[in-house]
C-alpha cells in the first residue's frame, strides 16, 4: 500500500515524540512492504518564529494533499501569561482542524492492566474501563464570535452549535456505539445553556435510528464526577469541543497518564493523529517526555486511515509487550518500578521497535 503522511510536530515534546511516532510507521512500512512516503511541515510557535504565521498556508495545502497527518503539539509558555497576543500557536491547531473539516475527534481511554497501579484512583475502579470519546472540533466557544468591551473590562465567547455540526458527529457517535457495548452517554449543560439544549435535542432526534443504542443524557458537571467514580459504566461519550476538551484530560487519569492517550481528528478529508497532550515546554529537551501517546496515534492512523488493522494492532501489542516486561516512562512510573526500566523519550521508542521487529 501506498500512502503520503505529513509530520506536523510543532512546538516543544511535539518534536520529540513525533520522531518515535514516524520511526514506528517507517518500520510497519518495511514489515509490511508497505510504501510511506513522508514530508514536513510547519505549526504553532515554530511556524509563527519562521513565517509569522501559525497555519502558514503550504501547512494546509500539504495535508490536503497527503494522506494522513502525524501531529505532535502547539504551544509556548510566552504567550501563557501575555493576554495580549493576537497571534497564538493554538490559532495553528484550530485553524488546520477546521481547514480540513475533521469535526470528529476520536479519543479512546484504554487502560493498559500494567498501568493499573500508575493511576491515583482505585485499582477496582479502575480495571475494565474502556471509553471512546467524540469530541466535536469545529465549533462551540473555540470558534463562536469573541471579543471585548470598548473600555476592554467585559470579554465574551460565543457557545454557537447548529443542528447539522451535532448531527454530524452524533452519527458517527452512534455508528460507534454500534461496534461497541451499545452504550452512549451524551453530556451537554442542557439546564444552563440553550446550545446545549440544542445539542441534547438533536441527540434525541438521532436516538430512533439506533434502537440497540441505550441512550444517556449527563450534565457536564455530573458526567466529570461519575468518570472519576465509575468509569465502566461509560461506553461511547459524545460532547461538545469545550466539555470534551476537559473531561478527556481528567479522564487521562484512567489511563495513568496524559503520556499515553492518542488521539484521531476525522470528518470529510486527510485524518489528523496526534497525542492529547500539549507542548509541555516545562520537559521540553530533556528527552523524557512519554511517545507512547504519538506510538498509539500512529495505531489510529494505521487502522482508520489505511485500514490496516493487523498493523494497528501489532503497534498497540508492542506497546502492550513493552509495558508488561517493566518499562516505563517517568509520568507512568511508580515506587515499584526499578530505576533501570525508567526510560527517556528514544529508548521506550527503541523498546517499541525492538518488539515491532520480533
Ligand atoms: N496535541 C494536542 C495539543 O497540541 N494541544 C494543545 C492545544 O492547543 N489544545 C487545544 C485543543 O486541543 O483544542
Amino acid at each position: 500500500m501506498k500512502k503520503h503522511i505529513i509530520v506536523i510536530a510543532g512546538d516543544g515534546i511535539g518534536q520529540e515524540v513525533t520522531a518515535v511516532g514516524k520511526q514506528v510507521l517507517e518500520l510497519i512500512a518495511d514489515k509490511y512492504n508497505h510504501e510511506f512516503t513522508f514530508d514536513t511541515a510547519l505549526i504553532g510557535h515554530a511556524a509563527i518564529e519562521a513565517t509569522g504565521n501559525p497555519l502558514p498556508d503550504e501547512t494546509v495545502t500539504k495535508s490536503k494533499a497527503s494522506d494522513a497527518i502525524l501531529f505532535g503539539a502547539v504551544g509556548h509558555p510566552k504567550y501563557d501569561n501575555d493576554p495580549s497576543a493576537k497571534v497564538r500557536p493554538e490559532q495553528g491547531l484550530l485553524g488546520i482542524r477546521k481547514a480540513l473539516g475533521l469535526y470528529a475527534n476520536l479519543r479512546p481511554i484504554k487502560l493498559f492492566d500494567e498501568l493499573l497501579s500508575a493511576s491515583s484512583i482505585k485499582a477496582e475502579i479502575l480495571q475494565g474501563a474502556d471509553i471512546l470519546f467524540f469530541r466535536e472540533l469545529t465549533g462551540d466557544v473555540y470558534f463562536g464570535e469573541k471579543g471585548r468591551s470598548d473600555d476592554r473590562n467585559t470579554a465574551y465567547d460565543t457557545m454557537i452549535y447548529s443542528r447539522y455540526e451535532i448531527e454530524r458527529i452524533a452519527v458517527k457517535a452512534f455508528d460507534a456505539a454500534m461496534t461497541r457495548r451499545k452504550k452512549l452517554c451524551s453530556v451537554d449543560k442542557a439546564n444552563v445553556l440553550e446550545s446545549s439544549r440544542l445539542w441534547r435535542e438533536v441527540v434525541q432526534e438521532i436516538a430512533p435510528r439506533y434502537p440497540e443504542v441505550e441512550v444517556e443524557h449527563q450534565f457536564i458537571d455530573a458526567a466529570a464526577m461519575l468518570l472519576i467514580k465509575d468509569p465502566k459504566r461509560f461506553d461511547v461519550v459524545l460532547t461538545g469541543n469545550l466539555f470534551g476538551d476537559i473531561l478527556t484530560d481528567e479522564a487521562s487519569q484512567i489511563a495513568g497518564s496524559m503520556g499515553m492517550l492518542a488521539s484521531a481528528s476525522v470528518g470529510d478529508t486527510t485524518g489528523l493523529y496526534e497525542p492529547i497532550h500539549g507542548s509541555a515546554h516545562d520537559i521540553t529537551g530533556k528527552g523524557i517526555a512519554n511517545p507512547l501517546a504519538s506510538v498509539l496515534s500512529v495505531a489510529l492512523m494505521l487502522d482508520i486511515s489505511f485500514g490496516l488493522k493487523t498493523e494497528a494492532e501489532e503497534v498497540v501489542s508492542a506497546v502492550d509487550a513493552v509495558l508488561k516486561a517493566g518499562f516505563r516512562t517517568r509520568d507512568i512510573a511508580d515506587k515499584s518500578t526499578p530505576s533501570e526500566n525508567v526510560l527517556g523519550t528514544q529508548q521506550m521508542g527503541d523498546e517499541i521497535l525492538r518488539q515491532l521487529k520480533g
